[in-house]
């Protein structure tokens, strides 16, 4: 459990979080006072380890996005004639200094994303991956030489940038996506402009000042990243603006539902990654220890505010009873409380709308005769009554019911129990949502069906591991309601960019394709 006295304070105070933050931000190259309106439109900074504000910060004015938009739009006429490996240098100077400044960033996700420290360490860690992984592919932007039908004509096609880039980010993983995007548009030959979660708007300021010192390091252009700080408004200007020419936004399906259209509206570009219910499915064959190990990392960890976060388990009937007495020791095992303190695993959620949220969804999977078997209890209600810290919930559910096909983003863990294998297939694909899922088997079969065509209908679809954890050099994103896109690894890098086909005749004739024949 947290170490401490139960006199004393447990949480860190307030003051002492908005120093600690200061310093890493000044670290980072950012200065918090300077960056702290005096009047005028405001964006409270607040941390979700005692609800308290660190600071009013200014927010971005209307007519500063579209200078904004229209400064990255200026950069791109030059920033897309570098050659890719040039703009690796960049992405790859931003990788030393994420490295060199770990610690700092972790500090600022901790404080305001609410992660514990292992985990804000692999989010920055998850920024320097994906920077390596852009700087070897700022060679490696292929187009293919397409076999073509007529004599003395060469068919390929090529790749060039897009446009600008717009992010729009989510809370709960306030660096992580955004490196994501930002690095691979940026090796792609498009400029960014980020609109990240008004609720970690300190952790955007120190990427975007360590970005601006990669830039200057390198010789690149200022104007390849622009930073929008302010609440839904900024995010509205960036999807109906023409020369934004991909919205790449993580978050609710209901932000997508909007996003969506208008962007389309205007023929432009989106990548969304949406709300996910990701299941487990637990077998009879599944190894005990470890199936309770990656449950609980995927199911209680970050607090269960991962768009990758288990939500739903599936168990075989025979072994529901047994596995389910192990995992409910377990989620009692877990220390809830201060996420600097190394031994807690369960930090706070962001706020006080996600604790109600997790209640109402709590009541309601009970009213429809669900059964909590653990946790939903609140803990440090005296020392932050303004904070969000609860106990990770499991509830067993008679039936997958409407509570059960919603995303609530808080740790709740709802169990299924299945008969036959097609059972489990069929409830693990009976919701709206499509991100990830996982089995737990050694039966090769099972395994097999499960990433077949006819098995899970995810994104992400894993076996013996947890939904949640994904490493950055695979797609990552999901189908159905969690809205298609796919970013970091693999070849995401194609929805940053334009495709060209290109017909060259380097011969003296002129055939036609498809045999017809004129003049
Ligand atoms: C998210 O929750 O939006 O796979 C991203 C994972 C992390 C990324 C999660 N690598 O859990």
């Amino acid at each position: 459990m947290p170490a401490a006295t139960p006199a004393g304070p447990r949480l860190p105070d307030t003051a002492a979080l908005r120093a600690r933050a200061a310093t890493a931000l000044r670290r980072c190259g950012a200065d918090l006072d300077a960056v702290t309106a005096a009047a005028g439109r405001t964006l409270p900074a607040r941390t979700p380890l005692t609800g308290g504000l660190l600071a009013d910060l200014a927010a971005t004015t209307p007519a500063q996005i579209d200078a904004a938009v229209a400064a990255a739009h200026r950069t791109f006429q030059e920033w897309r004639t570098v050659p890719a490996p040039r703009r690796g240098a960049l992405v790859k100077r931003l990788g030393a200094l994420l490295t060199a400044h770990q610690e700092d960033l972790a500090d600022l996700v901790t404080i305001e994303a609410g992660k514990i420290r292992s985990e804000a360490l692999g989010e920055v860690q998850e920024m320097i991956d994906v920077c390596d992984f852009a700087v070897g592919l700022s060679r490696q932007l292929y187009g293919r030489t397409i076999a073509g039908e007529r004599p003395g004509h060469r068919l390929s096609e090529s790749w060039h940038p897009l446009g600008v880039v717009g992010v729009l980010s989510a809370f709960n993983f306030p660096v992580a996506v955004w490196s994501w995007n930002t690095a691979i548009a940026l090796v792609c030959g498009d400029p960014v402009v980020w609109k990240p979660s008004e609720l970690t708007p300190l952790t955007a300021l120190a990427c975007d000042a360590l970005l601006a010192r990669a830039a200057a390091d390198t010789g690149a252009p200022a104007g390849v990243h622009h930073l929008l700080l302010g609440a839904r408004d900024c995010g509205e200007r960036l999807v109906d603006d023409p020369r934004v020419a991909l919205v790449s936004a993580t978050g609710s399906v209901r932000m997508g539902r909007e996003v969506a259209p208008r962007v389309a509206a205007r023929f432009g570009r989106c990548l969304l990654e949406l709300g996910g219910n990701n299941a487990a499915v637990v077998t009879p064959s599944a190894d005990p220890d470890l199936t309770v190990r990656a449950v609980v990392f995927s199911a209680a960890g970050t607090a269960g505010q991962r768009c990758t976060t288990l939500r739903r388990l599936i168990v075989h009937e025979d072994v529901a009873d047994h596995f389910l007495t192990r995992l409910v020791h377990a989620y009692q095992q877990l220390p809830v409380g201060d996420p600097f303190d190394p031994a807690t695993l369960v930090g706070p959620l962001i706020g006080p709308a996600a604790r109600t949220a997790m209640s109402k969804a709590l009541a309601a999977a009970q009213r429809a005769g669900g059964k909590l078997l653990t946790g939903g209890e609140r803990c440090l209600a005296d020392e932050a009554p303004e904070a969000a810290y609860l106990r990770p919930a499991i509830v067993r559910m008679p039936e997958q019911n409407g509570i059960v096909r919603t995303e609530t983003f808080a740790p709740i863990l709802y169990v299924l129990t299945y008969r036959t294998f097609d059972e489990a297939l069929a409830l693990h694909n009976d919701v709206p949502q499509g991100l990830s899922s996982s089995i737990f088997t050694r039966d090769q079969r099972e395994a097999e069906r499960f990433l077949a065509a006819d098995g899970s209908d995810c994104g992400i679809a894993n076996v013996n591991i947890g939904t949640s954890g994904a490493e950055i050099g695979g797609a990552f994103g999901g189908e159905k309601e969690t809205g298609g896109g796919r970013e970091s690894g693999s070849d995401a890098w194609r929805a940053y960019m334009r495709r060209a086909t290109n017909t060259v005749n380097y011969s003296a004739d002129l055939p036609l394709a498809q045999g017809v024949s004129f003049l």
